[in-house]
């Protein structure tokens, strides 16, 4: 590619030989931090998961600007965000334990949905996937004695309990508001001021 940028190699060897001789000396000291294999594609698979969770979010903010809910809009790019920051968090740990990313393709999400109860429900669904893809993470990691990365999950563990309580909450609340469409825009209206 004309304008991409790579390290000399002289410098990527010197990179390798520096990180094999930290490695070496961690692991005479007992501590070994590097990431096994295993953990490092689980978590790689993780980031993915992230990011969809990020694009879902998004797509939806786009759907209700266009059914002039603003307020959802706004509540749905908010946790847009904060799905970016998860997918950092780990994609941080696995650099700061000498392992390898390795990005994959992020599927496309739908973009519509037939009304704002299906959008909630779909996305209090998926809160509930990833709690279980968190759970099965926390569960590798526990079999392989890796602490620190069980340590890691342990705030990802807290975190689904608070993203499974806000969506479901929003989910009863459009239930509740059903057909109506004043009922709809006063909780659109409180979602936009972040409330759940
Ligand atoms: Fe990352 O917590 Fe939602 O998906």
């Amino acid at each position: 590619m004309k304008n991409s940028f790579r390290l000399p190699n002289k410098v990527c060897r010197d990179i390798i030989k520096y990180q094999t001789i930290r490695q070496k000396e961690l692991k005479k000291e007992g501590i070994n931090m590097v990431i096994t294999e295993k953990i490092q594609d689980a978590i790689n698979q993780q980031i993915n998961a992230e990011l969809y969770s990020a694009y879902l979010y998004l797509s939806m903010s786009a759907y209700f600007e266009t059914q002039n809910l603003s307020g959802f809009a706004k509540w749905m790019k908010g946790h847009a965000q904060e799905e970016l920051t998860h997918a950092m968090k780990f994609y941080e740990y696995v650099l700061e334990r000498m392992g390898k990313m390795a990005l994959q393709a992020i599927p496309a999400p739908p973009a519509k949905w037939d009304s704002p109860v299906a959008a909630f429900e779909q996305v209090y669904q998926h809160e509930q996937k990833v709690t279980a893809l968190i759970n099965a993470l926390l569960e590798l990691a526990t079999t392989h004695k890796d602490y620190a990365t069980c340590a890691l999950l342990q705030w990802f563990v807290n975190e689904q309990v608070e993203e499974e309580a806000n969506t479901c909450k929003m989910l009863e609340k459009a239930k509740l508001a059903g057909a109506s469409v004043g009922a709809l825009f006063a909780l659109d209206h409180q979602a936009g001021k972040g409330k759940d």
